[in-house]
Formats: C-alpha cells, structure tokens, sequence
C-alpha cells in the first residue's frame, strides 16, 4: 500500500464518543432510532436533540449511511450507517463495504478531514471481527487513494482483543 495512505489509517482503543474528530460513524439500525451498543452510547453522549433530526430522517436501508449534527458530541457529525447481520452469505462483505465507502463518500460531501469508525457489525450483528477488519481497512485505503481531502480514518476498537486484529492487519499491509 502507497505509504502515504497507510500514514492516514490509524488504531484507536477507546470510546468513539470522545472522539475529537469532524465526524464519528454510528453503527445504527435500519430504524436510525437508536439502540444498543456504540448506538446508545452515541445517542446518550449526543443528547435528545440527536433522536429528534434521527426521526425526521425516517430511516436508512442496510449499506447506505444518512449524516447528521452531533450535538453534544465532540464531533461536529454523525454519520449513520447499517452494517449486514452476518449470515456468512456472500452479500454480507459487499454491504459491510458499502457502509465504509458510502459513508467516507458523505464525509468528502461535507468536508470532513477526521473521521472515526467503530467496527460496524461486530457486536450485536455478529460480523466476525476478523473479517470485518479487512473490509473496512481495504475499502477505506481504496477511497483515501481517490479522496486526499480526507486526511485520517481512525478505527476505533472498545476491546484490546479488537485493537490487536486491526493494528496486526494494518501493519500486515503496509
Ligand atoms: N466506542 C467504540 N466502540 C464501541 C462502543 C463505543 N462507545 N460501544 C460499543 N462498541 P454494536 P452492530 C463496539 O453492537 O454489531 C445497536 O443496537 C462494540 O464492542 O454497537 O453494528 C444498533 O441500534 C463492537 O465491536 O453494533 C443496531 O441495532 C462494535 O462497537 C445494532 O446494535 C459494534 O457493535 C448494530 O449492531
């Protein structure tokens, strides 16, 4: 991988919620009325005013992603988008992608520089974590080479299980 690509990925452990970035990514469903998980936390950190621009959105299909404010957060959006429920089908892989590149593709649109993802699908949608990490640091490497306006994607692991898989990847390609 081109080094100046590898330079703009980074490996976060933590909360996404104080992420002090231009844009967090919400792990939401299909509803955008929040939920469990990165959902909540990110609804509980934002504050009501987050749910109410939600509703007015009146959803968002599996793959796509819809931006919002956000609010009380340190960041100044939030992008939502609904990974797959992991079924082991080969679609699975190819909506977990379209969620990275669709929402990179509203952070270029609204010019956001710094953007974090938590890692979609890998909790309560059962994505194996593996897995998933190729995905999203395969296409988000794929669109940082088309888009130089953005200039970090953090991938933000809760679990030190999680950080190794990413960090272990990350160097593996670059
Ligand atoms: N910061 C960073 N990562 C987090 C945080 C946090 N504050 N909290 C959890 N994670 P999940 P999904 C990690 O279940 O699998 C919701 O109810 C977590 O450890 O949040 O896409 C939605 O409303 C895991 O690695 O999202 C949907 O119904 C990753 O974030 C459903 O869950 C994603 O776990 C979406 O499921």
């Amino acid at each position: 991988m081109k080094k100046a690509v590898s330079d703009r990925m980074e490996v976060v452990q933590g909360d996404i919620t104080k992420m002090e970035v231009d844009a967090v990514v919400n792990a939401a469903n299909t509803s955008l009325l929040g939920g469990g998980g990165v959902d909540g936390a990110i609804h509980r950190a934002a504050g009501p005013e987050l749910l109410a621009e939600c509703k007015s959105i009146g959803g968002c299909p599996t793959g796509e992603a819809r931006i919002t404010k956000g609010y009380n957060l340190p960041a100044k959006y939030v992008i939502h988008t609904v990974g797959p429920v992991y079924g082991g089908r080969p679609q699975d892989s190819t909506l977990l992608a379209s969620c990275y590149k669709n929402s990179l593709q509203l952070a270029v649109d609204h010019k956001v520089k710094t953007i974090a993802f938590p890692a979609i699908s890998c909790g309560v949608y059962g994505y194996p974590v593996e897995e998933a990490c190729r995905i999203a640091v395969d296409t988000a490497a794929g669109f940082l080479e088309e888009h130089p306006s953005i200039e970090k994607v953090y991938f933000v692991q809760f679990s030190e299980e999680n950080r190794q898989v990413y960090e272990n990847y990350l160097k593996q390609i670059s």
